[in-house]
């Protein structure tokens, strides 16, 4: 092979950072060029968080060198690289022309845009492209469509059970382990006082992240979110290390607590591992393997190792295959017809709303919040104030660690906004102050009375949970699941009625100020 030509050029993406990718698998390491860019497009078609830019390229540079280590030459276009093409287009484009491959390969992206980028570029490129199926995941993007093909309707339960099925996780035999397929009933404790949970591993920046973290501000100043102290791992032997310590640590109280929030506990008993999985540094089944192994040796309950293998075998792998049943009509889907704009305080965290606050403002720290702070409280605060599903959509592509569309999509515009008419959800995600009450400690400390509706200093959510309902009444009137709570709100007398909705419309007039 002469220096700049090879046989096939690799293109690996920001989140393709297997070493058993599907396209290092179909090339060989003796005629192939693998190229990693860091380009301006994808760091900036949403606001993304400091601490995502930086966590993305310091294991994108890691990723380099591991594959180096292991026989590969790599060509990796750094951000500030004078020629940088500025998009992944581009830079395949020069890496085409730089070594004139017989044939292009990558792993199928993650995302529909970069999918629609890729085929645009196939046409004129100069040697054939060929998308492989991304295979780290349990089921294929044909897989899922088969089982969806026919159903009235996709419930995750039904999904996840095929995939504990195929993957024989938690199997005794032909039955589920415990002789029940979901412990979710035991996993909707709420805090006890004084709970403090186990802190996730946390991994010094060595030279290559304290280096990315000066381009990350230097070259984005005005970015969301606290970039230091960073502490996410960045390779995959940190990945396994941070999740191994959450099995040791976390994972026996993952189940128990696994609803509830407490002021200051940003993570509680949560794994916090979703952003090493997403970009390819921890494998989602060796991870389900290890938390099986720690709950046959007793190191945890079924409750605990059965809700986190749901989370990753089935939501997981389940919005991932509504995602690509669906797109690109999905993105658009808005059936409550929302269109208000996303209040400031979703940025800077500047809110009377405990909950909401607190929420906002871990979220700029770590580019972190759990799934109940993200479903409960920021998504329900916007289903209820009726934000528009789009705006709250680019808010969370951009503020966590963890977020790409495939992933954060469907849980945002299907589980917590309903704007797919229910495909997703059955019923809406929608509750009033008092679920935040129970599975938290907030209201103890927020400038709001949770048990009020209508007065002055009731809790927002109150009269906007009811005023939601109503407002939307023709479209959810034939939900079979909400027939308990037309009833009750049929009970409050036409004056009550009426101080709910004059109590909503003063919160949405001014809704910065909340
Ligand atoms: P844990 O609570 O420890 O759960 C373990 C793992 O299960 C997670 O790491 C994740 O891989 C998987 N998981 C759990 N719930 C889900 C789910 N609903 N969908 C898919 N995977 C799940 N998850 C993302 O990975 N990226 C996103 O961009 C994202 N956006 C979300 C937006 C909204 C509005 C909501 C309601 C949820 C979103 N989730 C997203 C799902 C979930 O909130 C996160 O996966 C989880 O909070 C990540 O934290 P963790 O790693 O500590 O998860
Ligand atoms: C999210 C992201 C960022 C911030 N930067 C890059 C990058 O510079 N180069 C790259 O290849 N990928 C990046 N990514 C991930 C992509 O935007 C995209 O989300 C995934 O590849 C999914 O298709
Ligand atoms: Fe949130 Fe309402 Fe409780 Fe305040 S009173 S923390 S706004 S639920």
């Amino acid at each position: 092979m002469s220096k700049a030509g090879c046989d096939t050029l690799v293109l690996a993406l920001g989140d393709q950072l297997s070493l058993t990718l599907s396209s290092l698998r179909a090339a060989n390491r003796e005629s192939s060029v693998v190229l990693i860019a860091e380009v301006m497009e994808e760091a900036q078609y949403v606001p993304h968080h400091a601490r995502k830019l930086a966590f993305i390229f310091s294991a994108m540079r890691h990723f380099a060198a591991e594959l180096e280590a292991d026989g590969w030459r790599v060509e990796y276009t750094r951000l500030d690289d004078p020629e940088n093409a500025g998009n992944l287009r581009g830079e395949l484009a020069r890496a085409v022309e730089r070594h004139r491959p017989k044939r292009v390969i990558v792993t199928h992206p993650g995302e529909h845009r970069v999918l629609e980028a890729l085929l645009v570029a196939r046409e004129d490129l100069g040697a054939p492209l060929e998308i492989l199926p991304d295979d780290r995941f349990v089921a294929s993007i044909e897989e899922f469509a088969e089982w969806a093909q026919g159903r009235k309707q996709l419930r995750m339960e039904f999904f996840y059970r095929e995939m504990r099925r195929k993957t024989r996780l938690l199997m005794e035999g032909d039955e589920p382990a415990g002789g029940a397929w979901n412990f979710d009933k035991e996993n909707r404790k709420p805090p006890k006082a004084g709970l403090r949970a186990p802190a996730p591993l946390r991994v010094t920046p060595d030279a290559i992240t304290q280096e990315v973290i000066d381009l990350v501000k230097r070259r984005f100043p005005d970015s969301f979110g606290e970039i230091e102290p960073f502490w996410f791992a960045v390779t995959r032997e940190d990945a396994r290390r941070a999740f191994m310590h959450f099995i040791e640590h976390a994972l026996a109280q993952f189940g128990d607590y696994q609803d509830a929030m407490l002021d200051g506990e940003p993570f509680l008993y949560h794994s916090v591992t979703a952003q090493y999985l997403n970009c390819g540094l921890l494998d989602p089944l060796e991870a389900c393997r290890a938390v099986e192994h720690a709950w046959r040796d007793g190191r945890a309950p079924l409750n605990a190792a059965e809700g986190f293998i749901r989370q990753i075998i089935g939501w997981r792998e389940y919005v991932r295959g509504i995602y690509w049943l669906k797109m690109p009509a999905y993105a658009r889907e808005n059936f409550f017809d929302a269109q208000r704009p996303l209040p400031a305080f979703y940025w800077s965290g500047d809110t009377k709303m405990a909950c909401v606050r607190d929420a906002v403002r871990q979220t700029r720290e770590h580019a972190y919040a759990h799934h109940i702070q993200r479903l409960m409280v920021t998504g329900n605060f916007a289903l209820l104030a009726g934000i528009s599903p789009h705006a709250l959509h680019e808010w969370y592509l951009s503020v966590y660690a963890d977020a790409y569309e495939w992933v954060e999509l469907p849980n945002t515009l299907g589980m917590s906004q309903f704007a797919d008419g229910g495909l997703l959800a059955s019923k809406p995600y929608a509750a009033s102050g008092a679920y935040i009450s129970r599975m938290s400690n907030y209201c103890k400390s927020c400038a709001y009375d949770v048990k009020g509706r209508a007065q002055p200093n009731a809790c927002p959510f109150n009269a906007l949970y009811w005023d939601f309902l109503a407002r939307n009444r023709a479209r959810l009137n034939n939900n079979p699941r909400l027939g308990q709570v037309w009833r009750v709100y049929d009970a409050f007398a036409d004056p009550e009625k009426a101080a709910i909705a004059s109590r909503a419309t003063t919160l949405l007039a001014d809704i910065d100020s909340l």
